[in-house]
């Protein structure tokens, strides 16, 4: 076979096999940042089979910009010991007792490559535009190609399903949106509908990003600003530790409840 050939065949036949082996999994996260890729390399360094689908070419979220595009991010003392566990360096920051300071760019690839290596596969410019409702239950996700989603393209969508959906879209928590638009379902929180997020209050957020990382819904998680959105927490800017604690706190929860259905 020509060369040529046979890059294009290694490339169409290797995809293929990963979508292939990804059309069924324990847990389908929708978005990769950083609450995400952390709760998929603890999910599957437990043994799950985890996919994760985010609409941009590169995962990662809001981690790469760091605060206004100053590269750099900063980690409370109590989260260093994940960002330790991908191997992402830090730093004391000298005004604040407790806080770290991270190079953005070593964070956002240190925790991609940390999800990819403990078995987690990415499907990167894939959008999810809808979820699988089955019996009263959330049973898995509706994908399609990014630049068919922002070109408009009438092009139907294929399915993925899964044990359990775990959505870490952030802000606009697109997942528990269209839960609540689409499948009428009553969410787990004061109102049944989603909160909305609040404005900036950084320890009460990044607190509340942790404590509202649940199950809203039979099969649906979320973590990350997603979570602080639905419950109605306040933003909190370029510190990123709830983001990481919420991560590891999805993975405990989801591998509770995977492991006893
Ligand atoms: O917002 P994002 O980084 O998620 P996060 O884990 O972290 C929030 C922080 O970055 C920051 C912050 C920290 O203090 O406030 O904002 O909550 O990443 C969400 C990812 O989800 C993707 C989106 O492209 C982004 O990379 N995403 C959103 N909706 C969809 C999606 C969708 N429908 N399909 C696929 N990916």
């Amino acid at each position: 076979m020509d060369i040529e050939n046979a890059i294009s065949a290694a490339i169409v036949r290797s995809f293929g096999n990963k979508l292939l082996e990804n059309l069924f999994v324990d847990v389908a996260i929708v978005g990769g940042g950083p609450s995400a890729l952390v709760a998929a390399r603890y999910l599957s360094q437990k043994g799950f089979k985890v996919a994760i689908f985010e609409r941009k070419l590169a995962p990662g979220g809001g981690t790469w910009g760091g605060g206004m595009l100053f590269n750099e991010v900063i980690v409370q003392g109590d989260a260093l010991d994940i960002l330790d566990d991908f191997s992402i360096s830090h730093k004391p920051v000298p005004e604040a007792i407790g806080y770290h300071s991270l190079d953005s760019v070593e964070m956002a690839s240190g925790l991609i490559f940390g999800a990819l290596k403990a078995g987690a596969k990415i499907f990167n410019s894939v959008s999810v535009e809808d979820i699988v409702f089955k019996q009263g239950r959330v049973g898995g996700l509706v994908i399609n190609w990014t630049p068919v989603e922002r070109l408009g393209m009438h092009v139907d969508p294929i399915t993925v399903l899964s044990k359990c959906v775990l959505d870490g879209t952030g802000h606009p928590s697109e997942i528990m949106r269209l839960a609540v638009d689409k499948a009428q379902i009553k969410l787990d929180t004061p109102t049944g509908g989603i909160m909305g997020e609040k404005p900036m209050w950084v320890d009460s957020g990044e607190a509340s990003t942790v404590e509202n990382t649940k199950q809203y819904y039979p099969g649906l998680f979320a973590c990350g600003m997603s979570a602080n959105n639905v419950m109605g927490g306040y933003r909190m800017g370029p510190i990123f530790g709830g983001m990481l604690k919420s991560g590891k706190k999805a993975a405990d929860l989801i591998s509770d409840f995977v492991s006893g259905d």
